[in-house]
């Protein structure tokens, strides 16, 4: 074996693991030998679910979004409530609309069976993430591996670093850093709204409100479009809901030409296209789909390994829902 060869497998092993911000090690190999096939029964379990329903991706990527933002990924929003004493973060009203969780729990009994207690719901949470993007029609991205799972949800923090409505394009910047993104990073994580839905609750402001800073931000074309699917004082604004680009169940760059057009639905989706910071990405996006998938990529593994439990941290819950 020459120099050059093992100089090459040290290259390699280096390139094999990801150092988490502030904390410990994942691995790109890290199931290789205690669970092999990991990635294939999430890949099917993802492909089955999505035939029974179609709106399956953007939930689940939703979910990893809420899961990792309070305390790293740790499938904490997995964990129902066991007494009353403690709420789980899904009775926060910041996951209203959080939907899919159990078919997370589903698919962790399928791994269970074939490697019982070797895989986190944690990143049986991302890969299914991953996946749903990919069925999308979206970017293959290459995740690290070895997140261990949390015993402590915290309802309180969920309500508070969940983000806000009218988050607002600085704090929702500089909560992004947090995780190492950049600012096109940033805006790039924010095209995952090109997948799913918004229910009428969370734009009656912008609709109906002449005090809300969006009130005047919208295309009055689509306006008089979503007050005819959201009346005010509806009864049913919490069931009701828009779609969030016109490709709902695409991953594509159509997000960022709609943002363009001032068709954004959330605030947040506006906001990108008056704050000088994250405008120039925003058009380079909506005429680069290509460039759109790398920044999202590297800010999806940003996001999904940030402040997340790994070595001995945590443990391994074997029914995803329950402590255990
Ligand atoms: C930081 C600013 C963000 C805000 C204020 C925000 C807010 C929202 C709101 C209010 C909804 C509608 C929920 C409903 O009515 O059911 C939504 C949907 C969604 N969000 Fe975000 N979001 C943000 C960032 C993100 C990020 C970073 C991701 C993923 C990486 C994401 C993924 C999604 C997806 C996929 C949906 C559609 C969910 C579905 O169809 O069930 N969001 N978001
Ligand atoms: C509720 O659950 C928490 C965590 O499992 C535990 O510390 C606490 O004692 C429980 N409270 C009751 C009333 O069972
Ligand atoms: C709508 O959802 C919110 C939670 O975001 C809840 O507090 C409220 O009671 C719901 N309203 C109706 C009419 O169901
Ligand atoms: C939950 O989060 C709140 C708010 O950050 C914090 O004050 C509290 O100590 C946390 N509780 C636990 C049990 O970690
Ligand atoms: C309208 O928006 C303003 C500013 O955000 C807010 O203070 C007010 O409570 C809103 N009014 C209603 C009726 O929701
Ligand atoms: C909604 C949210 O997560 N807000 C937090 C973002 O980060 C800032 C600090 O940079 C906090 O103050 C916010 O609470």
């Amino acid at each position: 074996m020459g120099l050059r060869s093992i100089f090459g497998g040290i290259i390699l092993v280096l390139s094999l693991w990801f150092k988490v911000e502030g904390g410990g090690w994942l691995s790109y190999d890290f199931y290789e030998k205690t669970c092999p096939q990991v990635e294939g029964i999430v890949r099917a379990g993802l492909q089955s679910l999505h035939l029974s329903d179609r709106t399956s991706p953007a939930a689940l990527l939703r979910l990893m979004f809420h899961d990792c933002q309070v305390q790293g990924c740790d499938a904490s929003i997995l964990l129902d409530s066991n007494n009353l004493t403690m709420p789980s973060e899904i009775a926060s009203p910041k996951n209203f609309g959080i939907r899919n969780r159990e078919s997370i729990s589903i698919i962790k009994s399928m791994v269970e069976a074939v490697c019982p207690q070797q895989v986190s719901c944690a990143d049986i949470l991302i890969l299914a993430a991953r996946e749903a993007v990919v069925i999308a029609g979206g970017p293959w991205i290459q995740v690290p591996l070895g997140r261990r799972d949390s015993m402590s949800p915290n309802y309180t923090l969920a309500n508070a670093v969940l983000p806000t409505l009218n988050i607002g394009v600085d704090h929702m910047l500089r909560n992004f850093s947090k995780t190492g993104m950049s600012i096109e990073e940033s805006v790039a994580i924010m095209g995952a709204h090109t997948l799913g839905i918004t229910h009428c609750k969370n734009i009656l402001d912008r609709l109906y409100n002449s005090s809300d800073a969006n009130y005047n931000t919208m295309d009055p074309e689509l306006k008089k479009m979503l007050r005819l699917i959201c009346p005010l004082r509806s009864s049913t604004a919490n069931i009701s809901f828009v779609i969030n680009d016109p490709t709902t169940r695409v991953f594509d760059n159509q997000y960022y030409i709609n943002v363009m057009k001032r068709r954004g639905i959330l605030s947040i989706d506006s906001d990108l296209l008056s704050d000088p910071r994250t405008v120039p990405f925003v058009l380079r996006f909506a005429d680069d789909q290509g460039g759109f998938f790398r920044a999202f990529s590297s800010a999806f593994v940003k996001l999904s390994s940030s402040g997340v439990l790994t070595g001995d941290q945590g443990v391994i819950r074997r029914i995803c829902s329950a402590m255990n």
